[in-house]
């Protein structure tokens, strides 16, 4: 009880430390004049659409393995294609781009230690959705309008089939990507990554799940088949028509803009969906695939936002389990970022819950009444997850988040570390070796930081004096570091940035060598220059 108790304590000091996050409070960034021609999504009738659950990715044949020839893996066949989806019954169909044709696309599981291979096909239009910005370094107007590569987001990859920026295909054309598998069971998230367009790919819908199973995983009993749940959230706007609406930024021939908040909060596609659940416990694997949102996630049983929430418990982050279950009620979830949730029923029956914000509802649990058998099970330890000690670390990098703005205090350009994507890469870990990323958030947004192909532990996030650091390059931290959330001290693939913190991660950079790259997951940011190349050098 006093352990409980203690935790809860723990969650409302970290909840209350964290400012307003990107996308919490200008719930569209429509510019002048433009809200009034959008679809007020707000005032859609709730929970009338059942919530869709995205079919299983399943494998068009066998092929010899590039790693071991004598071996055959299951070869899957994934076009990208252009379809129509109802997000709403009373939204008119929407043009979505997908893979297979739906949004999420289909969800793959695959075994650890098992490889696969997916072709990726391309067989969308010639022209895109959204308008372009051609000034963005990689979408330049002698660049196709279309292209397209895939990135597994999470994914322990080598790095011809991690979905390089540049490595971008057109209509007509296709990549065949070999996943090794070689990690532990974990949430990835497969997602476009083309160059200076990732922002428009992603908003027109190119993006799934990809789930990694282990033994361990079976050893748990945790909640599965129909009672496990993927729950893939992102936001967008709407025209009255239906139509995803992308804003533009005024500036002739420059349509960038800085974020993307959509009106509507979507879950696996449809907007204040419902689900009907038996009174048990649930597994419920969220995946926030936003361009920019930031999510305070709560359920309550009253659809009021400000009520208290719950108790859940978070049993995993990015990269798989953490340690033990974490009692909580409320979870930050910022783009790119995925939590493993245990959401018991039994207590409910007959009620009704909601998934919410701390500024909107999102969608409705119908909790059957009678009894139901629950033989899952909520384990009190799930895997260890061992500590990497900062002396193991040979090398701290001390890097820069930045957003150059005009006079007007607009965005021009967002830098990690002072350098452009095309500039010499400066982050060269040796394969194996251990070192600490020192992001240093120079801007007053927070950044999801996302490096590619590793795991990675958080250190701290504290807070420092900005003015002294921009006069004399001298840091000088103005408090203790932030506590952590229970579930940021697992393994991790994507690192909430806050602005004026210093936020530290270890690194081990196992895997692969080869060039990937580092990124900030707001989409708008990383499509203006707020990402770089990095190269594992072989040991
Ligand atoms: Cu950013």
């Amino acid at each position: 009880m006093r352990t409980t108790r203690r935790r809860f304590l723990r969650n409302l000091a970290w909840m209350t430390t964290v400012a307003a996050l990107p996308g919490e409070h200008s719930k569209h960034a429509a510019g002048a004049g433009e809200s009034a021609k959008l679809l007020d999504t707000s005032a859609l009738a709730r929970f009338v659409d059942p919530l869709p659950i995205p079919a299983l990715a399943k494998p068009a044949g066998l092929r010899p393995s590039p790693a071991d020839p004598a071996l055959q893996i299951p070869y899957y066949w994934v076009p990208m294609r252009q379809f129509q989806m109802g997000v709403h019954r009373d939204v008119l169909p929407t043009t979505f781009w997908g893979y297979d044709g739906s949004c999420p696309g289909p969800t793959f599981e695959a075994r650890r230690g098992k490889p696969i291979l997916v072709e990726w096909s391309n067989e969308l239009p010639r022209q895109h959705l959204f308008p372009l910005d051609h000034t963005l370094h990689g979408a330049e107007a002698d660049k196709p309008d279309v292209r397209t590569v895939i990135h597994l987001h999470g994914g322990r990859t080598p790095p011809e089939s991690d979905g390089y920026p540049e490595d971008w295909f057109v209509p007509g054309k296709s990549a065949t990507y070999f996943y090794p598998n070689r990690q532990e069971a974990a949430a990835l998230f497969y997602h476009d990554h083309a160059m200076g367009i990732t922002r428009l790919n992603a908003a027109a819908g190119l993006m799934g799940l990809y789930l990694i199973r282990d033994g361990l995983e079976d050893g748990l009993n945790l909640p599965k088949g129909a009672y496990e749940i993927p729950l893939v959230i992102f936001d967008r706007s709407f025209r009255p028509d239906g139509q995803i609406y992308y804003p533009v930024s005024g500036k002739p021939g420059a349509p960038w803009v800085s974020e993307y908040y959509g009106s509507a909060i979507l879950v696996n596609g449809k907007i204040f969906p419902y689900l009907e659940v038996e009174p048990r416990k649930y597994r419920l694997r969220l995946l926030n695939s936003s361009n920019g949102s930031f999510y305070r996630l709560s359920f309550g049983s009253d659809p009021s936002v400000v009520s208290a929430g719950l108790a859940f418990h978070q049993i995993g982050s990015e990269q798989g389990f953490l340690a033990a279950p974490a009692e909580m009620n409320l979870l930050i979830l910022g783009p790119g970022e995925r939590a493993d949730v245990i959401l018991d029923f039994s207590g409910q029956a007959g009620k009704e819950i909601f998934l919410r914000t701390n500024v909107a509802i999102v969608m409705q649990f119908r909790v059957a009444s009678g009894k139901t058998v629950d033989r899952s099970a909520l384990p009190s330890t799930l895997r260890p997850v061992p500590h990497i000690q900062e002396n193991a670390a040979v090398m701290t990098r001390e890097l820069t988040i930045a957003d150059y703005q005009n006079r007007l205090g607009r965005s021009n350009v967002m830098l990690l570390n002072g350098a452009h994507w095309n500039m010499p890469v400066t982050e060269k870990p040796v394969l194996n070796s251990t070192e600490i990323w020192s992001f240093i958030n120079l801007t007053d947004d927070s950044h999801p930081i996302h490096l590619h192909l590793v795991r990675f532990q958080i250190l701290d996030r504290r807070p420092f004096d900005l003015a002294v650091y921009q006069l004399t390059k001298k840091i000088v931290f103005t408090g203790p570091a932030a506590e952590l959330a229970p579930g940021e001290l697992g393994w991790k693939d994507t690192v909430r940035v806050d602005p004026m913190t210093i936020t530290r991660i270890i690194v081990k950079f196992e895997g692969f060598a080869g060039r990937y790259v580092w990124h900030c997951h707001l989409l708008e940011h990383e499509d203006n220059e707020m990402m770089r190349p990095y190269i594992i050098t072989p040991a």
